[in-house]
């Protein structure tokens, strides 16, 4: 007998699956689901009431829950008061470390991306190639965006565009939409990156300063 019954990866929700000694398979479901293949919700997380909030609404999942937290309030269990969150599903608040770790992940997943596009060859070309318009991906030479405020969908409460890349960490605007603070955040500032080279030339003299071109290192 070899593991077949396993390589189908037949336990669900994060099973482990194990050969029997009779034959067949059995999963080791996590905690909360349970059945042939962990397919069961067996336990409701609600019952023990972790959501933090009174008007908070908890809904049972398979192996966790979720909440619903009221506006001005976040977090896995709505533990964290926001003055600017509207409200609804209740995500985890990372750390600054953490979340620092999360986009420099992304960003390099989104780096990649870019390279199996071949954005570089499609950047400044004058043709908006969608799959390059990131940030990662120098917004395709700002094929897309010319005439578009980059920080258009930024919403932090500072104007992101001042500081960007300015060498000082501006948590405010350390996520995607205002582009990552010029990864101020990440690390002490290094040689101007190649990324902000070409995006500072094609931005040079264009009838706006660039904040974040403005400095010793572009
Ligand atoms: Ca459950
Ligand atoms: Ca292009
Ligand atoms: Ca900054």
């Amino acid at each position: 007998f070899s593991g077949y019954d396993c390589d189908s990866d037949p336990c669900q929700n994060g099973g482990i699956c194990r050969i029997s000694d009779g034959g067949g398979y059995r999963c080791d479901c996590p905690k909360g689901t349970d059945g042939t293949n962990c397919e069961l919700d067996s336990f409701n997380e609600c019952d023990s009431n972790p959501c933090k909030h009174a008007d908070a609404t908890c809904q049972d999942k398979l192996g966790d829950y979720a909440c619903y937290c009221p506006p001005k309030h976040t977090g896995k269990s709505c533990e964290v008061y926001d003055r600017n969150s509207p409200g609804g599903l209740g995500k985890p608040v990372l750390s600054h470390k953490e979340t620092s770790i999360y986009y420099a992940k992304d960003f390099e997943m989104l780096r990649e991306q870019c390279a199996k596009n071949n954005c570089q060859a499609k950047r400044g070309n004058f043709k908006c190639d969608e799959e390059c318009n990131t940030y990662a991906c120098d917004f395709d030479g700002n094929d897309c965006s010319l005439g578009i405020n980059p920080w258009a969908n930024c919403t932090a409460p500072i104007r992101c565009w001042e500081v960007f890349m300015d060498g000082n960490c501006n948590e405010e605007c350390y996520n995607p939409q205002c582009l990552f603070d010029g990864r101020d955040c990440e690390k002490t500032l290094q040689l101007c990156n190649p990324i902000y080279d070409a995006y500072c030339q094609k931005h040079y003299a264009n009838g706006h300063c660039d904040y974040g071109c403005n400095n010793a290192e572009c």
